[in-house]
């Protein structure tokens, strides 16, 4: 099991809406399949697995990641796979939460005589499926946000210098982070700030993730490298209502596809703007700021996981926050978080916090 979730990890970030799966098919000892989610959420793991297994499947175990899917897609459902390819147990981590599959998945096989087992290693793999739990459970997908700041919490100087504050190693683990989740997102003040392509690079991906601006006015400029690029890679801009028309249609011809959200106050709805990305498929978004997003999403309590990239400079009070105002009175009020990983890369420092249940 601990295999076929390390495979299914692979997939993170190229399967959505699906989830990642990962399947690995035992026979008298010996590993004779192993599968996972191919780019785009199909085939699923198990049809990788059970083609690499062929006939040595028959009396086998299967160990899945999730539960083997009960209905009829634009694949057959791999429950009614791994029963016609003879195996003879099949252990998975934890239930689907697709309404389609939920339990049915596993009475397809036991109606067939096949041994099932669950809850092997299941807390790694609610882990793991949390953005796919998180869609099809509350709307939403998976938010991680991480912000590389200086000791003093600041992500640029006062005249708005920010490159670069952490060195190079941090910021090629941030593209591999990036590569694991569907798309990446920033606000609008940073994507007019830092210009960035926001692409994974030097990492061979087969899929790059969506880059998201969230920007109420929609007031990006249109010669940037967003822009330049958004016909080829995806970019997805979230806004008001009372953006101007002009720029929708020149960033629609451009490519990119336009996402009305809600506001609340000065900003976009955070809760709002999360159930528009879940409700067009995405189960894991990593947010890489500005301040105003940040806050925006912490105090909604809407950020999973936090990853923090410590540098080793002072830049002072006139600098830039990493998070902005979040409106906040009473310390009970404030978003909770648990410490899953401290580690040294390069000169920095990476804090990885889980968002603690209250
Ligand atoms: C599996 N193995 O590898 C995955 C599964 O749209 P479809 O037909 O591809 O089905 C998508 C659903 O299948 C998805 O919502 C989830 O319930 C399940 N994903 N199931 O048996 C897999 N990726
Ligand atoms: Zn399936």
């Amino acid at each position: 099991m601990a295999l076929a979730l390390t495979l299914g990890r692979r997939g993170q970030g190229m399967t959505w809406p699906n989830p990642s799966v990962g399947c690995v098919i035992v026979r008298e000892g010996r590993v004779v399949g192993r599968g996972w989610t191919q780019p785009g959420g199909r085939p699923h793991a198990e049809t990788e697995a059970l083609a690499q297994a062929g006939a040595a499947a028959r009396g086998a175990t299967a160990y899945v990641s999730l539960e083997p899917c009960a209905h009829q897609g634009k694949t057959p459902p791999c429950a009614q796979a791994l029963i016609d390819s003879g195996v003879a147990r099949v252990v998975a981590a934890v239930e689907d939460s697709d309404a389609r599959v939920a339990g049915q998945g596993f009475a397809m096989l036991r109606a067939a005589g096949v041994t099932v087992e669950t809850g092997v290693l299941d807390q790694q793999a609610m882990r793991d499926h949390a953005g796919f739990f998180l869609r099809t459970e509350q709307g939403r997908p998976l938010v991680t946000l991480k912000l590389a700041s200086s000791f003093d919490g600041r992500i640029a100087t006062a005249t708005g210098q920010s490159k670069w504050i952490t060195g190079p190693q941090a910021r090629r683990a941030v593209h591999a982070m990036r590569a694991r989740h569907d798309a990446v997102m920033v606000g609008a003040g940073t994507a007019r700030a830092d210009d960035p392509s926001l692409t994974v690079r030097d990492l061979g991906v087969a899929q790059q993730p969506v880059r998201i601006v969230v920007s109420r006015h929609l007031d990006l400029p249109l010669m940037s490298q967003l822009a330049r690029s958004a016909a080829e890679h995806p970019v997805w801009l979230c806004h008001g209502p009372g953006a101007d028309s002009e720029r929708m249609q020149a960033w629609e011809g451009l490519g990119a596809k336009l996402i009305p959200c809600a506001v609340d106050g000065s900003q976009l709805d955070a809760g709002d703007l999360l159930q528009q990305l879940g409700g067009a498929g995405l189960t894991r978004v990593f947010c890489e700021g500005g301040s105003a997003l940040a806050a925006s999403l912490l105090a909604e309590d809407l950020v999973d996981e936090f990853v923090g990239f410590g540098a080793g400079l002072a830049i002072g009070a006139e600098g830039l926050p990493a998070i902005g105002a979040m409106g906040l009175d009473r310390l009970e009020d404030a978003p909770l978080f648990t410490l899953s990983e401290t580690r040294q890369i390069g000169a920095d420092i990476l804090h990885r916090w889980t968002r603690a249940l209250k």
